[in-house]
């Protein structure tokens, strides 16, 4: 009897095993085995956008994400990066661990083999910037938030622009993050999706 009952036993795992050994991969898992990034896997959308695209901005800008989504940068000519920051400080990095895709990106036509990804945690804002201090980027308008509250009057990527700009203005210079990385599960993968945002 208990052998009987340990062989179905055995006999299910192994369906199982097979089963799951036979379901085609999902683009994450594919992604994770082809380029060999271990990150958390996660199950939702992703959201590409381009930067540098006309001029010095993200494009979209704002973006609306929910827990789970990827939000991916593709970066376009010249040298542009993507730094976290807050609303109250602009063009600054949120801290010591503010997601930074350093400046790798340097690109002359089309877009960088590479795109910078993070994953969204929560529903809360995320503000950011280029941290490119040739041009000033950040000063002169290169910035994007993530899950803006639109009940807010305040609390803007107009409001955001302007407070950098003024910044500008008073000779402040932005300052970069000082590693690669940081929250959100920030991660350099190669470009999984080409096309996406094109
Ligand atoms: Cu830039």
């Amino acid at each position: 009897m208990i052998g009987s009952k340990t062989f179905t036993l055995f006999a299910a795992a192994l369906a199982a095993l097979s089963s799951t050994a036979l379901a085609a991969p999902t683009r994450t898992e594919k992604v994770a085995r082809d380029y060999g990034y271990s990150g958390v896997a996660p199950a939702g959308a992703t959201h590409s956008v381009v930067v540098g695209r006309g001029g010095l901005r993200f494009d979209p800008e704002n973006v609306v994400a929910e827990i789970g989504d990827i939000v991916e940068f593709h970066f376009t000519a010249r040298n542009h990066s993507v730094a976290q920051s807050n609303f109250a400080n602009p063009c600054n990095p949120i801290g010591p661990d503010a997601f930074f895709s350093g400046f790798d990106f340097v690109t002359q036509y089309g877009q960088n083999d590479n795109v910078f990804q993070i994953t969204i945690q929560d529903k809360s804002p995320i503000w950011y910037y280029c941290a490119q201090t040739n041009m000033n980027h950040c000063q002169n308008g290169m910035a994007g938030v993530i899950n803006q509250n639109f009940d807010s009057n305040e609390f803007t990527l107009a409001k955001y622009k302007e407070n950098a700009w003024n910044l500008g203005r008073a000779g402040y210079v932005s300052t970069a993050p000082a590693y690669v990385g940081g929250s959100l599960n920030a991660r350099v993968v190669p470009n999984p999706n080409p096309l996406s945002g094109f």
